[in-house]
């Protein structure tokens, strides 16, 4: 008897997790189905499951498919479960080639065919609360939100378009998504937009897809104009739609913490926020060859300027550039200085000078420091007066940190706008007038 194992979440369950069931079940005579509990779901870092462990366990029971069902809920369990169900063949969707070939010291692994399209009339109860999601362009934070959104349950990815169909194919056929060299074709079938597209065609996408009725996640930065951000704001609101600026440092569960420590009082009050971002770039990349909207600014800029409007909010009295520039005249590094009424900031950017890449918040009783990568914020550390008092906290980013933002912009066009105050739309339209100032500075203020 050819004994199979598979697991997974299957929540929401649709009809890419039954024809998964029905091959693993064809691949021998008697299937284990592994279905993961809340706690360890939380703890590999799958967001926004919806259905119970019980929901989840009667359906997958539904499908006949299943001699046995077991629960997983833990890491390295699977070895254990391979050893003592004596397992000829381990199996799981093809999202996860590669995350499994370990277990072949143990057993014979195969990885499945996903399956791309997951609408079905057999299901249709079921898949109107999974929203499909088409993603425009197919850069590189493009490739990293795939994975990243295949953790969130209740959206999957449906499609990719980039009007350059070389690379639309090569995407699709990499992530095993649907390619459209159309929009028209493209919104037809999709629910959500992510647009990741260069910066300066965030505009046009944005607009058309939420003519179209598709809410909008927008790469940052949204917009590089203050009019832009606010009619495209007012626009989402007419059509009913979720418009979202995807800073993902805002959405992560580690800066969450470090904003609720700083605004609780146990620094005193906020006089002064310094931001530092670098990253050193080839020569050849986009960042430093695109004369009108690439630079240091543009490519750093929002994540840096989350603390300091966060923090001081939108009404600074006066913002002040100093920048070294290379030789084909962008921004290499850039020093952006902001007054408030109560405090001053910098914000520091890089792709031509490496800095430190600190955050750090000054109060009357102490100081919040965050060392780089503090815009994936794992671990922060509160000073005082006395330098042997020291508070720290730590918390968890998994994998690129996209999910986070992608969960809230799924439960916000949920209905669940809770998370709608960790990025509000002044403060992206702030950010957007910021760039745009910048730009005028630069006198690259054609778009
Ligand atoms: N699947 C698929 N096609 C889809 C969606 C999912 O073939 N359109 C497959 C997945 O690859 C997986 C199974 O269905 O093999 C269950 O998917 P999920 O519930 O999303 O579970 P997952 O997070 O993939 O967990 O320990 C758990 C396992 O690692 C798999």
């Amino acid at each position: 008897m050819v004994k199979v194992i598979t697991y997974g979440t299957f929540d929401l369950f649709h009809e890419g997790h039954y024809r998964l069931l029905r091959r693993a079940k064809d691949l021998g005579d008697y299937l284990i189905v592994g279905v993961t509990t809340e706690k360890y779901d939380m703890e590999r870092g799958k967001l926004n499951v919806v259905d119970s462990l019980l929901t989840r366990i009667e359906n997958v029971k539904k499908t006949g498919l299943a001699d046995e069902i077991i629960i997983e809920e833990a890491p390295g369990q699977k070895v254990n479960d391979v050893k003592k169900y004596h397992i000829d063949i381990f199996t799981v969707g093809s999202d996860w080639v590669g995350a499994f070939d370990y277990m072949s010291d143990y057993c014979k692994v195969v990885y499945l065919d996903r399956t791309k399209n997951i609408s079905s009339t057999m299901l249709r109860e079921q898949n109107r609360r999974i929203l499909k999601a088409g993603i425009i362009g197919t850069g590189r934070i493009a490739n990293r939100f795939i994975p990243e959104v295949k953790r969130v349950s209740g959206v999957s990815p449906q499609g990719v378009y980039n009007p350059r169909k070389n690379s639309a194919e090569a995407f699709a056929e990499r992530w095993e998504i649907n390619v459209y060299d159309n929009l028209e074709a493209f919104y037809k079938d999709v629910d959500v937009v992510y647009v990741a597209s260069p910066h300066q065609t965030h505009y046009e996408y944005i607009k058309s897809a939420l003519e179209h009725g598709k809410h909008v996640l927008s790469e940052k930065p949204m917009v590089l104009k203050r009019k832009q951000a606010e009619e495209l704001f007012a626009y989402a609101k007419e059509r009913k739609c979720i418009l979202f600026e995807g800073i993902k440092t805002a959405y992560c569960p580690g800066f969450e913490k470090l904003l609720g420590i700083a605004c609780s009082g146990m620094i005193g009050n906020i006089r002064y926020v310094d931001a530092c971002f670098t990253k050193l770039e080839n020569e050849d990349k986009r960042e430093l060859n695109d004369l009108e909207y690439g630079g240091s600014l543009t490519e750093l800029g929002s994540y840096c300027l989350l603390p300091v409007i966060k923090l001081f909010g939108c009404q600074y009295e006066d913002v002040r550039f100093d920048v070294i520039h290379g030789e084909n005249g962008l921004d290499l590094f850039t020093k952006v200085s902001l007054t408030y009424p109560k405090g001053i900031a910098t914000v520091t950017c890089g792709l031509g000078v490496k800095s430190e890449g600190r955050l750090l918040i000054a109060g009357t009783k102490g100081y919040i420091v965050a060392e780089a990568p503090w815009w994936k914020t794992t671990y922060f550390e509160v000073h005082y007066e006395d330098p042997s008092h020291v508070d720290k906290y730590s918390e968890r980013f998994l994998g690129d940190g996209l999910r986070y933002e992608i969960k809230d912009f799924i439960s916000m066009i949920n209905g669940n706008d809770k998370s709608g105050f960790k990025l509000t739309r002044s403060e992206s339209i702030a950010m957007a007038e910021v760039m745009e100032k910048f730009l005028v500075v630069e006198n690259r203020n054609k778009y």
